[in-house]
């Protein structure tokens, strides 16, 4: 089996879950919050066999689209600016694909 750990954007979520649940995948969504843009994203946990993983992949390229987002940088350095938006592309999703050890509902 494995275990599938996919980030995506918070406005992405409710589609991805549903679709994936239709499916027949069971899911487990976390909220979370990027590093970097320090905002609110979902981090799902999904376990399925080998063979379902290209399965969840094709859902979550339909369902997860990319997106700009700005952020803005503060510099310490003296003679720069102190702050300066940057833009970024933010997604699809970032997945993590992991060889499952053990799988066991008690
Ligand atoms: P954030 O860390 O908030 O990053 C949001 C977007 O900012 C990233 O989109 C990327 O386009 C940009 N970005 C991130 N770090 C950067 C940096 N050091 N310099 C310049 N730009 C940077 P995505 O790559 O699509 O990532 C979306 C979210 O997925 C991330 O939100 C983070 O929560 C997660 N993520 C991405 N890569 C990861 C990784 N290797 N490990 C753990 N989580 C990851």
């Amino acid at each position: 089996m494995k275990l599938i750990i996919a980030m995506v954007q918070d406005e992405d979520s409710e589609t991805t879950v549903q679709a994936l649940t239709e499916q027949g995948h069971r899911v487990t969504r976390l909220a979370t919050t990027g590093g970097f843009l320090r905002r609110g994203n979902t981090t799902l946990l999904i376990g399925v066999e080998d063979a379902q993983v290209d399965d969840v992949m094709g859902v979550l390229r339909q369902t997860c689209r990319r997106r700009t987002a700005f952020t803005t940088l503060v510099s310490e350095t003296p003679m720069m600016l102190p702050a300066s938006v940057v833009e970024v592309e933010v997604g699809g999703a970032t997945v993590f694909v992991l060889d499952m050890e053990h799988f066991e509902q008690v």
